[in-house]
């Protein structure tokens, strides 16, 4: 990207070197954030285009502004692309990121204070699933699942207790921290048959849901929203596909209910996000993704840590480090020290603060797009127990981050060699 970033140099140095040194410490680390992802090429020259520039406030054929026949090309290139990659009735690209795309389910669907059915946040559910400081737990009733002590997974037969016994308006699925399949079909059911709507967040496991890799909540529920920049590899972004038969609501609901001017650049790299998942490489990606989280589970747990659950299906998985003695936040910062970037994070029947936490989430989508695969994660993983077995030593952090970065040389990301080797 280096040619991206040199008009900018000579206007703001300043802002230039920012996002260089960022480039490098994204190029330095191991990243395993669960959430976090690296766009391409192309991804990225969508988000800096002249869509920018335009206001668009409506839909392709309806806008409130003139110019906009470019605009409209390409959102319905996104709108398009969107339906065909989930094979969905509706689609709306609009909302500016996953928080807003839910609300936007709740305010089409709900009246103020109505119950919701949402997942734990510390069974690994999301903040916009009802928790009490968010919108949705200010606004609506809030109920909530969670997994089975025994065995970490989801407790459906407790999902659906509470669901006949309080007749939620609304079911939410999906999580931000839970490393199995998701039984869409079971829910849809549940919630028919209580007469509730079935909204599935699909931000986390969008890329493995677009390739057949987890089954599709888009045939068992009237929503389904996502983020565009986790497993799917797009910008930062939102969209919501829909049955038919909420389409209109839906997208009044999107605007002007909630936003105003969609952000076109970024519809445009939606776009291209939606395009590149269409592609049979992307399944390849996705497989690789699934397999690599396993093997980086297994590796850990073989060094004697607690996977939450006991393994992964998907992208990512909790090791519980309290079992070991040491909180979430410690693992985090002795990690960050050896390169390696994870977060804390609860886990299910959490005793500590969510700052401290017992867990740490560790996840698979950046480092399998930088081309590592199953050797580099046995790797990554016997480093990780290495420096969590002596949380305080820090000769084995710097050990490991030099090891770290020996590795990455192998895996170029955004710049040239020597653009990391020159200081601004
Ligand atoms: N912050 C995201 C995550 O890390 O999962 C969810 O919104």
């Amino acid at each position: 990207m280096d040619h991206l970033i040199t008009n900018l140099e000579q206007r703001d140095p300043e802002v230039a070197e920012a996002i260089v040194n960022e480039a490098r410490r994204q190029h330095t680390h191991l990243e395993l954030i669960a959430s976090e992802n690296f766009v391409s090429e192309a991804v990225l020259q969508a988000m800096g285009s002249v869509f920018t520039n335009k206001y668009a406030e409506g839909y392709p054929g309806k806008r409130y502004y003139g110019g906009c026949e470019f605009v409209d090309r390409v959102e319905t290139l996104a709108i398009e692309r969107a339906k065909k990659l989930f094979n969905a009735d509706h689609a709306n690209v609009q909302p500016n990121a996953g928080s807003p795309a839910n609300m936007a389910i709740y305010l089409t669907a709900l009246q103020h204070g109505d119950k919701v059915l949402g997942m734990n946040l510390s069974h690994g559910g999301h903040l916009t699933h009802g928790h009490h400081l968010n919108f949705s737990g200010k606004m609506f009733q809030i109920l909530a699942y969670g997994v089975e002590r025994d065995s970490e997974t989801i407790d459906y037969n407790q999902l659906r207790q509470i669901a006949e016994r309080e007749r939620p308006k609304m079911i939410i699925t999906g999580a931000s921290a839970y490393s199995r399949i998701i039984d869409f079909k079971r829910v849809g059911e549940i919630a028919r048959s209580v007469g509730a709507v079935h909204m599935a967040d699909i931000a986390h496991i969008a890329g493995m849901v677009a390739t057949g890799l987890h089954p599709s909540p888009v045939p068992h529920a009237e929503f389904v929203t996502s983020t565009t920049h986790k497993t799917l590899r797009g910008p930062r972004g939102g969209f919501i596909l829909c049955k038919q038969s909420w389409a209109k609501d839906l997208d009044r609901t999107v605007f002007p209910g909630i936003q105003g001017g969609p952000l076109v650049h970024m519809i445009a790299a939606k776009a291209v996000c939606f395009l590149e998942a269409l592609q049979p490489e992307f399944k390849i990606y996705q497989q690789q993704v699934v397999r690599n989280a396993d093997a980086l589970a297994r590796t850990i747990a073989a060094q004697g840590f607690r996977i939450v659950s006991g393994g992964t299906d998907n992208h990512l998985f909790v090791v519980d480090v309290f079992a070991r003695g040491i909180t979430g936040k410690q693992a985090e910062e002795a990690l960050d020290r050896a390169n390696i970037t994870v977060n804390k994070n609860t886990i299910p029947f959490e005793t500590n603060p969510p700052f401290i936490a017992s867990g740490i989430r560790i996840g698979s989508p950046a480092v399998t797009t930088r081309g590592m695969r199953e050797a580099e994660m046995e790797q990554i993983g016997e480093w990780i127990g290495y420096v969590l077995q002596e949380i305080e030593d820090q000769s084995r952090q710097k050990g490991v981050k030099e090891k770290v970065l020996q590795l990455i040389e192998r895996f170029p990301l955004y710049l040239s060699r020597q653009r990391i080797a020159t200081p601004l």
